[in-house]
């Protein structure tokens, strides 16, 4: 039977081990990866990066002049369909796709996960391109590393600009000698489906800037722009009362609209989930008559979109009153929404 091994000899033995794997990925060219558990919340001062790596999972941080972010995954070559195996392919994470033509252009779009699999033996650098037409793509090209039986996905908005047409169209997706074909909708927007809050004015009961007025704007959490991982660097509302709640966040409507279902998006990044970083007890309240309702609650919530359904209300302007997040420090919205009812 062994001894006990000391605790510098497990310390020594995690050094090792890191180091390890921070020379392997550098020699293979691979971006370092965060760890998902950074032990600064969002809202806190910028410390220097620390490249760690975690088995089966690339999260890459954002760096300033890229804010796209790729999440990478190892897949089971003999898990796929025949027709992808030993090739390189196009993913994305559904068959169709719909846009509503909303009245702000802001909201046009629509949010999906694409990317590329290496089903073949060997590592490759893989090129995925996308093209849409008439309608804009958020990113036409997204190349990275990809060693045997990984696939790498990233977060893609299409956009339909105000001259795109009603009716149907198409994403096609290229990598490798494959190409996937995506329908892609554009719909006027029905009963209930356009978004009242977009690109409306936004209150916040403080704002959080770590040093730069831009990277968390609470103007941002109407933008249109779903996207998490841009957290930090423009998209996405912290507020600067560490530990001290409620917090509020308003929406001016504009004048008074009959609303019936809130979306709330809180942040949900491959380095922040949610269930550590997001918002986690708020109350919905709406305004009429200057005094304010509310209409929803959310209690120990843990997921990025939460969706509140309610009786129709006459409202002016729209709040969430935020009282607890999951990590006990800031409250984090990424976009609201809001909808009149479905008919
Ligand atoms: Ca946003």
């Amino acid at each position: 039977m062994s001894a006990p091994r000391r605790r510098s000899d497990r310390r020594r033995d995690r050094v090792l081990v890191a180091g390890l794997a921070v020379a392997a990925c550098a020699a293979a060219g691979v971006p370092l990866a965060a760890d998902g558990s950074p032990g600064r919340a969002p809202g806190d001062p910028e410390p220097a990066p620390t490249p760690t790596w975690t088995p089966g999972t690339l999260a890459y941080p954002p760096p300033p002049d890229n804010p796209k972010h790729a999440t990478m995954r190892h897949v089971d070559p003999d898990a796929l369909p025949a027709a992808a195996r030993g090739k390189i392919t196009p993913i994305a994470d559904r068959e169709r796709f719909r846009i509503v033509r909303s009245a702000d252009p802001r909201c046009r779009n629509g949010w999906m996960t694409i990317g590329m699999r290496n089903a073949t033996h060997r590592a490759v650098y893989g090129g995925l391109t996308a093209e849409a037409g008439a309608l804009r793509v958020s990113r036409p090209v997204f190349a990275t590393y990809l060693p045997p039986a990984y696939e790498a996905r990233i977060q893609f908005r299409i956009t339909a600009p105000p001259e795109a047409a009603a009716g149907g169209h198409r994403l096609v997706l290229r990598a490798g000698k494959e190409r996937l074909t995506v329908p892609v909708a554009l719909d006027e927007p029905g009963p209930g489906e356009d978004n009242l809050a977009c690109g409306r004015p936004v209150a916040a009961s403080s704002a959080n800037t770590s040093g730069r007025p831009d990277r968390y704007p609470a103007a941002s959490v109407t933008d249109g722009n779903l996207n998490a991982e841009e957290f930090g660097v423009g998209n996405g509302w912290n507020d600067s009362t560490a530990r001290r709640w409620p917090d509020t966040l308003e929406v001016d409507l504009g004048g008074t609209r009959r609303v019936a279902r809130v979306v709330v998006h809180t942040l949900a990044s491959n380095r922040y989930p949610p269930s550590r970083y997001g918002l986690r007890d708020w109350d919905v309240q709406a305004r009429a008559d200057g005094a304010w309702t509310t209409v929803a609650r959310s209690r120990a919530n843990t997921a990025g979109r939460v969706e509140h359904s309610f009786a129709p209300v006459e409202a002016d302007a729209l709040r969430i009153v935020c009282l607890g997040s999951n990590d006990r420090r800031f409250s984090r919205i990424i976009e609201l929404e809001a909808f009149g009812p479905a008919r």
